[in-house]
């Protein structure tokens, strides 16, 4: 079970649709693939999302990483020394994306090495989760008509709604017209990526007040120290931190802090052994979790539903696990399906995730 090569593919696949919110904008997925082979032939497979405008990591750094400093830093260790590989890792500060998806990948192998799969061998508490569907910027009617396409379609009844413009008055307008189209049947919860101040952030979330909001996400950005905190104590309900929280030491921070209530998870910024830590701290401090999209394809939602599926904390709030549904197309040869607004991992080994020749060929950018 030893790492002999580790591949890092540039590949390119365009959205319908835009998806906009407001720290940027993706209108094609240029996501990396990351391939690990062991001495026995078994090849694990897991996607990068480069967020550039969230994490300052491009496609093209992100391959040069993983394969000038990354790759050689695992190759020839042994599937099992997980710590070890963490610890070489973690040597490099930044760059989670790049990270992530290798630890993904050496998983992965190591799920059809031993023939458990990934949920299994991270904590097996169920198969499923119920899916949560990111709403990206747009007029109130739009929103709302893919609001109700994703309900009768897919069966989606939590919705996340992107939020952070000026003047927030069309956001709140947005909410207040979901709210209405859709009834008090489905979960509704906001997202500001850093894009309002803390008393913008305040007074938006009053003239909400009474849509019966679950969450508030990352509404003005965490080192506005003491406002963030003076938000969090105006708020009747759970602020989540998200791209602040890039580490788990970053989780504790703002937690104890009192600059966050609750925490998300994205497979593809801690890949599986560091959000198994943020999982566990989370635990330890007591405050909730939601599963994150890192406007992940299909390879990286199969990543997150599989990692949220594995514990009690994570599998009990919908993850946010649709948004590939936004692209015009995807590398698995068997595509991922919604059913009655439920995802389910695959049985494995492994993630059970298997690239299809033909469309790799044809996306690949190498
Ligand atoms: C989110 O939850 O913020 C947008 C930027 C990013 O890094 O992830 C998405 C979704
Ligand atoms: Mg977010």
């Amino acid at each position: 079970m030893k790492i002999t090569r580790v591949e890092a593919i540039p590949f390119a696949i365009p959205y319908r649709k835009p998806l906009r919110f407001a720290s940027g904008e993706v209108h094609v997925a240029e996501h990396v693939l990351v391939r690990v082979t062991t001495d026995d032939g078994v090849v694990g497979v897991a996607e990068a999302p480069p967020r550039p405008f969230t994490y300052g990591e491009t496609q093209a750094g992100i391959v040069a990483v993983i394969d000038t400093i990354f790759a050689g830093q695992v190759v020839g260790l042994d599937l099992m020394e997980r710590e070890q590989i963490h610890t070489r890792l973690s040597r490099t500060i930044g760059n989670p994306t790049a990270k992530s998806a290798l630890d993904m990948a050496i998983w992965d192998a190591l799920g059809q090495s031993l023939g458990y799969s990934v949920t299994e061998l991270l904590g097996g508490y169920t198969d499923r989760m119920h899916v949560s569907h990111m709403l990206g910027f747009d007029e109130p009617a739009a929103m709302v008509d893919e609001a109700e396409r994703m309900r009768d379609t897919y069966g989606i009844t939590t919705f996340k709604v992107k939020v952070g413009r000026h003047p927030y008055r069309l956001d709140t307008a947005v909410v207040r017209a979901l709210r209405e189209g859709l009834g008090d049947d489905v979960e509704l919860y906001v997202d500001g990526n850093r894009g309002w101040s803390a008393s913008e952030s305040a007074r938006a979330m009053a003239e909400m007040g009474d849509l019966g909001l679950t969450f508030a996400e990352e509404l003005c950005p965490a080192d506005d120290v003491l406002g963030r905190r003076w938000l969090v104590q105006q708020l009747d309900v759970p602020l989540i931190a998200d791209e602040s929280v890039v580490t788990p030491a970053d989780v504790t921070r703002e937690v104890l802090g009192g600059s966050a209530t609750a925490i998300s998870i994205k497979t593809a910024r801690t890949g599986f052994t560091t959000s198994r830590r943020v999982h566990h701290l989370a635990e330890g401090l007591g405050v909730e979790l939601v599963m994150g999209n890192q406007i992940d394809g299909q390879l990286g939602s199969l990543c997150s539903v599989a990692f949220g599926s594995a514990f009690e904390l994570t599998s009990r709030r919908a993850g946010e696990l649709s948004n590939f549904l936004d692209m015009t197309d995807d590398l698995l040869a068997d595509p991922l399906q919604i059913h009655g607004g439920q995802l389910v991992a695959r049985s494995g080994p492994g993630l059970g995730a298997v690239i299809d020749p033909d469309k790799l060929a044809r996306y690949r950018q190498d």
